[in-house]
């Protein structure tokens, strides 16, 4: 059966997946944005439903001045005996731990810390012992770390010992141990989550090694592909489908020109099987495609979110995000009837902590997004729009702001150590369209006073927030509402009336 890889596009890196009879669940890294790690379900393994987050309180999640790519890593899911387990790492607070539901479309519990350091924590139940393997340095050198654990109390019950070092490549990470007839196999990712990116696995008749390299390794690898769109491939995870199976979903890249990548690593799907020596064998030759081929199981396809949130629930759709943990007076559905009012304070997008601002992952190279806003600014320096935002130093935005006692559009773009308005005009009414469309290299900003009647305000490149362009960053671009104001004052508030986003087939 045909099928196209990024099975979930956008920013959704490090996925780990988990099924219960014919029920697939999958998580993924969130960094800096709230709620964290969100988890989805699917039946057919390609279309997937976000049914919640496993972290959205801030006694789980807590993202003080976090920056972007700080807070949550990798997560890995796993189910035992009627419970699953998110294990992860907040690289901002307090290190590994996880949380456990009986139903994972509801809340999870409160943290349980692990006191092994690292990042990208597993678990293997087997048997009556629970193995907790995790990215971490001995000596100065990366390697895998595994302890037991008690998993009711998160104590480490063993030392814990450095179990692989890998084939040679540098941040051996991801470690995944899996019990498959009665081997067991670690599989990690090499190289680094970038061009040099791979899958390697090893095998032992021990949990605690030693692994025996497979001679085939590595087991996907775009890093000789240097033609493919599709670059980064790695950081996977196993599963056997109920027919018996087996499938691995990983995170890779998609360039929008040679060498930048803003849309964030994305979670694909290839199918694996076993060789005659019992080693995993991904899509026949190691390399994967936008479009691809498997056994998938019968298909479920779920209805797709309609383009327009019109701000008339209760609770925010579960697209939406909140960077860092967000104050409750930032933001609110009730203040005026199916509208999104958010309270600028002067915290604002360029500086670490958490602006008024709610946004949701841009996932299409090509997409459409506006928003109405309705705004009375009433000190100078009062703003609200909408941004195109990857990190505190890499945003655009088109807004309206007050300035010198009068009212302008501006489009401020912000790269680097240079920020600068580059477009400003002056502008009268209290309600305005803003809309932005956007292809692999381009953003164009446009305003007006309905949809119809559009002003062109300016075009800025994707390039600068791309990954490339920003420093060690692990997350991708994010379009949102915002609002800030300055000095100490909040700022009158901004009603968002509606958001749409709309994808195109890229
Ligand atoms: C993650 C590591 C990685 O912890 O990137 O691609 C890091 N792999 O395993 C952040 O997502």
């Amino acid at each position: 059966m045909k099928y196209k890889n990024p099975i979930i596009s956008g920013f959704y890196p490090d996925p780990s997946i988990t099924r219960v009879g014919e029920d697939y669940y999958l998580v993924t890294s969130s960094f800096a944005y709230f709620p964290g790690v969100p988890i989805f379900h699917s039946k057919d393994l390609i279309s997937w439903e976000q049914i919640g987050y496993c972290l959205s309180r801030k006694s789980q999640l807590t993202l003080e001045k976090a920056n972007i790519s700080g807070g949550i890593y990798a997560p890995t899911i796993r189910y035992y005996d009627g419970t699953f387990y998110m294990v992860t790492t907040n690289v901002s607070d307090k290190g590994n731990f996880y949380v456990t539901s009986k139903d994972p479309r509801k809340e999870w519990s409160e943290p349980i810390y692990v006191e092994q350091g690292g990042i990208d924590p597993s678990l293997l139940f087997d048997g009556d012992k629970v193995y907790f393997t995790s990215t971490g340095e001995v000596n100065g050198i990366s390697s895998i770390l595994q302890s037991e654990i008690d998993i009711v109390t998160g104590k480490i019950l063993r030392e814990i010992e450095c179990i692989w070092s890998g084939t040679g490549g540098r941040f051996p990470e991801a470690p995944h141990l899996y019990k498959i007839n009665d081997i067991y196999y670690l599989m990690i990712s090499e190289g680094g989550t970038e061009y040099g990116h791979m899958i390697t696995i090893g095998r032992s008749t021990s949990p605690w090694g030693p692994f025996t390299s497979n001679p085939l390794n590595p087991i996907l690898t775009h890093r000789n592909l240097g033609n493919s769109i599709i670059q980064g491939t790695g950081h996977g995870d196993l599963v056997e489908a109920a027919d018996g199976n087996w499938w691995i979903v990983f995170l890779a890249f998609r360039t929008s020109t040679q060498y930048f990548h803003h849309l964030g690593r994305e979670t694909y799907l290839a199918p694996v099987k076993f060789n005659e020596d019992g080693w995993p064998v991904i899509n026949d030759n190691g390399t994967v495609a936008i479009e691809m081929k498997g056994p998938l199981p019968k298909p479920y396809p779920y209805i797709s979110i309609e383009i327009r949130d019109d701000f008339n629930t209760n609770s925010l759709r579960l697209c939406w995000n909140f960077i860092c943990n967000p104050f409750k007076e930032n933001w609110s559905l009730e203040a005026k009837a199916s509208n999104l009012t958010l309270y600028g304070n002067p915290v604002t997008l360029s500086h670490i902590g958490s602006p008024a601002f709610v946004g949701r992952r841009q996932q299409h190279f090509n997409c459409h997004f506006k928003s109405k806003l309705e705004f009375y600014p009433k000190n100078n320096k009062d703003e609200a729009g909408i941004t195109i935002f990857y990190d505190y130093n890499h945003h655009y935005e088109i807004g309206l702001v007050k300035i010198h006692d009068s009212k302008y559009i501006i489009v401020r773009k912000t790269i680097g150590d240079l920020s600068t308005i580059v477009y400003k005009e002056s502008y009268i009414k209290d309600t305005i369209i803003f809309d932005i469309t956007s292809d692999p290299l381009h953003y164009t900003l446009s305003y007006g006073e309905d949809e119809e009647t559009l002003n062109f305000a300016s075009s800025a490149l994707t390039q600068y927030v791309s990954t490339e362009a920003t420093k060690c960053s692990f997350t991708g671009v994010y379009l949102g509402m915002y609002a800030s104001s300055s000095g100490t004052h909040i700022s009158t508030p901004a009603y968002f009336d509606w958001f749409d986003y709309e994808g195109m087939k890229d």
